[in-house]
C-alpha cells in the first residue's frame, strides 16, 4: 500500500502516525499537490493529499475514510470502544480536524491569491473559527487531560497534529500561553517515536 502526498499536510501526517501506531507499514510517496500537480494527477485525478493506492491498485482519498480502512485492515482502533468516551475523543478529532481545515484555508488564502483580491472579511472569519476551534479544544483538555503515558489514539493525534500545523503554516495565529493545555499536549506527542520519526519537513 501506498501513501500518497507530503508529511506537511496535516491530513498525510495523521494517517502517516496513525498507520505506524496500528502496527501497518506504508510506503509512502511524498508528492505535493502543488509542485508535482501532473503527477498526482496520474496517480489520483481529483489530486487530494491524502491518497492511499491499495495493493490491487484501488484508490482512497480522505484521511478519516482512509484511517476506517486501516483500522478494519488492522483489526486495531485509535479510537474508544466506551461509548462516552468515544464521544469525547470524536469530539476532540472533529475540532482538530476544523482547525487544520481553518489552518489550510488561511494558508491558501495567503499564499495562493493575489494580495490585492484577498478578502479580509473572509480571512477574519477563517481567523475567528481557528481561534474558536482552539478555545473548545482548550477547554475539553482543561476538563479531561489527554493521557501521557505513550499510548497514541486518535484524538490526541490529531489534535497535536492540527497544532504542530497551525505553527509551520500560520504560526502568527498561535497563543501558546493562551492554549497551553493544547501546547503541552503536542510537546509530549512531538517527542513520542511516531511523531519523531514523521516529520513535518
Ligand atoms: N478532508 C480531507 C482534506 C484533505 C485536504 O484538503 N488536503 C489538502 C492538502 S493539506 C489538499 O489535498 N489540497 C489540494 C486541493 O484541495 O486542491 C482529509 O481529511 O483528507
Amino acid at each position: 500500500m501506498k501513501l500518497i502526498g507530503m508529511l506537511d499536510s496535516p491530513y498525510v501526517r495523521r494517517v502517516a502516525i496513525s498507520a505506524r501506531c496500528l502496527g501497518i507499514e506504508l510506503e509512502h510517496d511524498p508528492v505535493s499537490v502543488f509542485r508535482h500537480f501532473e503527477r498526482f494527477q496520474q496517480i489520483n485525478p481529483v489530486v487530494k493529499a491524502p491518497t492511499l493506492v491499495l495493493d490491487d491498485g484501488e484508490v482512497l482519498i480522505d484521511s478519516t475514510l482512509i484511517l476506517d480502512y486501516l483500522e478494519a485492515l488492522s483489526g486495531k482502533t485509535l479510537l474508544p470502544t466506551d461509548l462516552s468516551q468515544r464521544v469525547k475523543a470524536l469530539r476532540l478529532i472533529g475540532l482538530g480536524l476544523a482547525a487544520c481545515e481553518k489552518a489550510v484555508q488561511l494558508y491558501y488564502e495567503r499564499n495562493l491569491r493575489p494580495a490585492d483580491i484577498q478578502y479580509q472579511p473572509w480571512v477574519e472569519r477563517v481567523e475567528g473559527q481557528l481561534a474558536a476551534a482552539f478555545t473548545a479544544l482548550e477547554h475539553e483538555l482543561q476538563k479531561h487531560p489527554l493521557p501521557t503515558d505513550g499510548i497514541l489514539q486518535q484524538d490526541g493525534i490529531t489534535l497535536a497534529i492540527a497544532w504542530s500545523f497551525t505553527d509551520l503554516v500560520v504560526p502568527d495565529q498561535i497563543d501558546a500561553e493562551r492554549f497551553s493545555h493544547i501546547a503541552r499536549y503536542t510537546a509530549y506527542a512531538e517527542g513520542l517515536q511516531a511523531f519523531i520519526s514523521t516529520p513535518m519537513n
